[in-house]
């Protein structure tokens, strides 16, 4: 057995006029919480730090810009690594990163046990549009904001084990889990804020909304024989709900543990990352079943052309 005890720690809303201090100090709470029961790996959700501002349209690059980190840690987010550190707990989070040549990525990164940061990943399936628009129920302007990630979809040797991350809308595309996939990853973490309801249309229920939401999640862990720990930032932030279900699937695509509220919540599992090797071995044995002689068009087309409507 090769046990990751992993806590997800779901974050209730954070308003506009909440300090980023104010919400390590709750990241804090959670981590100690964490810490009680045993945690090797605690996780937090996507942009933790702030409330989910790509909901407001910015014209003026400095109103974008107060939400953004330049360095990690700073100043906010020290006492998070030195209280993780402390507890010799590895962590994940998502963050705004705005990089010293002056580009705007939708991040996350990764910590070992002592605090140092092993891992980072960078948005890359950006929902929503980048201009505004006015016959929607509210903006979703991750496309104005972000640049698509540069970095891929890396794994990382960290915790005795092959660690992957992507962020909330990355969670509903195959590629995503895939490309880890065949880098062998045994956990992927993620951070999500998705809105409880549909901004184009009324007629989503909630309801189908987590349902894709779970359905996403536990095909990517059975199809890829991972752990998969998906994080929700919850609650109504600013008028804006969004909904919780934070959830650790079981490589065989069964959800083991889920939040209930739509608050600060930490859920906890232990992980053996050995139950991954039944589904890497049998049919999601991928060196031996794969038939990449037919899969050229995922890579080389990007929309869907139907037969006669080629150029
Ligand atoms: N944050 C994020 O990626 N949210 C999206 C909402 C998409 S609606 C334009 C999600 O897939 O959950």
């Amino acid at each position: 057995m090769r046990n990751v005890t992993v806590g997800a720690a779901q974050l209730g809303p954070i308003q506009k006029a909440d300090s980023r201090q104010a919400v390590v100090a709750r990241m804090i709470v959670l981590l100690e919480e964490a810490a009680e029961k045993g945690c090797d790996f605690v996780v937090f959700p996507e942009l933790a730090l702030t409330t989910f501002f790509p909901r407001w349209y910015m014209e003026d690059q400095a109103d974008v810009d107060q939400y953004f980190e330049r360095e990690m840690p700073n100043a906010a987010t020290r006492p998070l690594f030195e209280a993780a550190a402390k507890h010799g707990i590895a962590i994940s989070f998502g963050y705004a990163e705005l990089t010293p040549d002056g580009q705007h990525y939708n991040t996350s990164i990764l910590t070992d046990k002592t605090g140092a940061i092993v891992g980072k990943y960078r948005k890359i399936h950006l929902p929503g549009h980048a201009e505004y628009e006015d016959d929607i129920a509210f903006q979703h302007l991750e496309k104005r904001y972000f640049l698509p990630g540069d970095l891929g979809f890396p794994v990382f040797n960290v915790l005795g084990g092959v660690m992957g991350m992507c962020i909330c809308n990355d969670r509903r595309w195959p590629e995503t889990y895939r490309v880890m996939g065949l880098q062998g990853v045994e956990m992927v973490t993620l951070g999500f804020n998705t809105p409880s309801t549909n901004a184009r249309s009324s007629n989503e229920p909630e309801e189908d909304r987590v349902f894709h939401h779970r359905l996403s999640l536990q095909a990517g862990a059975y199809q890829n024989a991972t752990w998969v720990v998906a994080v929700a930032k919850a609650g109504v932030e600013d008028d804006h709900p969004l909904f919780g279900c934070s959830a650790i699937v079981a490589p065989n695509g069964k959800i083991v543990a889920e939040s209930v509220t739509e608050e600060d919540e930490l859920i906890v599992h232990t992980c053996d990352l050995d139950a991954t090797r039944f589904g890497k071995e049998t049919v999601f044995n991928f060196a031996k079943h794969r038939r990449i002689e037919h899969y050229g068009l995922i890579t080389e087309r990007t929309g869907a052309i139907v037969p006669g409507d080629e150029e």
